[in-house]
């Protein structure tokens, strides 16, 4: 088989990437290791930055997310039983956020994609990627238990953390950065509706917690947990009973309980890989880099990452200058950095380290004191919230 642009994975990034090279004329055959079901369950992040939301849209995915997702207009900092609100379109000239899952953007681009687009295939897993630097890339898969290969002009490594993509890059090319935390999010879905009507981040003694939602009858909590935790040692009452804790008000605020119906655990890292582009392989979304999940950046990084490629290699067909290519790895990277600094911030704003000192608590508190005073510090949140341009 031989395609323009072979795609390893169909997360987000793989799947968007997907549709916009069909919506530019670029033929693609996507590969991806997991069965459909797997892929439209697997719960993930909820936040659309306001760039990701007109990239769907401008793509034609955008349908059933602007009859169902939730336009967000804010979100509480809640510490010490106070709460203050940020107001994200009087800080930011107007820009806001929307609540829809990225199990339901992966159902909607898969739809389009096996309607109007080019193969996809499932449970299609990559082996390898050979000849990166060559003219002529393959990517050498197994389907249906027979091996193949496609043969490509480019390969787009989609194929997040644990994904084959990256390891053709010699190693003494690249560089990678890290940065390990000591606590993980045990992550619930509960029958319920959301307890506040915007996402709630609350700093409190015994750990972080965040109230965020999937509909209006469908809550997502999270609380930091120890690393390592496993989700069976909570019972549903105890998950409950601590979130209470933590989201703890001065004033009447309540919140809900109702049916747990899914439990997980997330560990926590900031990881990125430099560069990100080696010969006619790119790297995009989770394959490149992580982001601890706080700043709700990793989906809105992967979409702007597979923008970036559209568009260069667009420009390449249209005038056949390589120069935007050329400036893939830098200029995602430029992106990334920032959002693996306002990650960082968030993460280490609102969770409590084990070993943190009476110093650690109070550089916390005043964090959040500053950003309740300043309206300066609040315009960073918001902007960096919303999201950083794409340019
Ligand atoms: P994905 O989604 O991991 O998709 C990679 C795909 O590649 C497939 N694959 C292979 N296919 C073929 N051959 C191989 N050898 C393959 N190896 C792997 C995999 O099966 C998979 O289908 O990466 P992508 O597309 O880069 O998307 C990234 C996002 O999924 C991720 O950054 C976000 O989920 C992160 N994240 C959040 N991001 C946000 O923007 N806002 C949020 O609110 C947010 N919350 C979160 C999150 C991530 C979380 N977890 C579980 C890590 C909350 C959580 C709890
Ligand atoms: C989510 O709804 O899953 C979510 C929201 C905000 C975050 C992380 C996850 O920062």
């Amino acid at each position: 088989m031989r395609t323009t642009v072979g795609i390893i994975g169909a997360g987000p990034a793989g799947l968007l990437l997907a549709r916009l090279l069909n919506r530019a004329g670029i033929d693609s055959v996507v590969l991806e290791s997991r069965d459909r079901a797997y892929v439209e369950q697997r719960q993930r992040a909820g936040i659309l930055e306001q760039g990701t939301v007109d990239v769907l849209r401008a793509a034609g995915a955008g349908e059933r997310m602007d009859r169902e997702g939730l336009r967000h207009d804010g979100i509480e900092l809640r510490h010490d039983r106070t709460r203050h609100r940020v107001d994200f379109p009087a800080l930011t000239g107007g820009r806001s956020v929307t609540v829809y899952a990225q199990t339901e953007v992966c159902k909607d681009l898969i739809a389009l994609q096996l309607k109007e687009g080019g193969p996809l295939f499932f449970e299609a897993e990559a082996l390898a990627v050979e000849d990166p630097d060559g003219d002529s890339p393959r990517i050498r898969y197994r389907h249906q238990g027979r091996e193949s290969v496609l043969h490509c002009d480019y390969v787009v490594g989609c194929d997040g953390f644990w994904g084959v993509a990256r390891r053709a890059i010699p190693e003494e090319l690249t560089r990678t950065f890290e940065r390990a935390y000591p606590f993980a999010w045990l992550g619930i879905l509960a029958d319920v509706p959301p307890s506040h009507d915007e996402l709630v981040y609350a700093r409190h003694d015994r750990g972080f917690a965040l109230l965020s939602m999937r509909s209006p009858s469908v809550s997502r909590l999270y609380l930091q947990v120890p690393d390592g935790t496993d989700a069976e040692e909570w019972s549903d009452d105890a998950v409950w009973a601590e979130l209470a804790q933590r989201f703890e008000t001065d004033d009447d605020w309540r919140l809900e309980r109702g049916p747990i119906t899914q439990k997980s655990v997330t560990p926590m890292r900031s990881w990125v890989h430099e560069p990100m582009r080696h010969g006619r392989l790119f790297l995009a979304g989770d394959a490149a880099h992580i982001v601890p999940p706080a700043g709700a950046k990793g989906l809105n990084l992967a979409v702007g990452d597979v923008v970036t490629f559209a568009r260069a290699l667009t420009h390449r067909r249209d005038t056949g200058s390589e120069e935007l290519l050329d400036a893939y790895s830098p200029t995602c990277l430029r992106r990334v950095w920032q959002a693996e600094r306002f990650s960082y911030d968030m993460t280490t704003m609102l969770h409590r380290a084990p070993d943190a000192t009476p110093f650690d608590d109070r550089i916390q508190r005043a964090r959040l004191a500053r950003l309740a005073s300043s309206r300066a510090a609040e315009t960073e949140l918001a902007q960096a919230y919303t999201g950083f341009p794409l340019d």
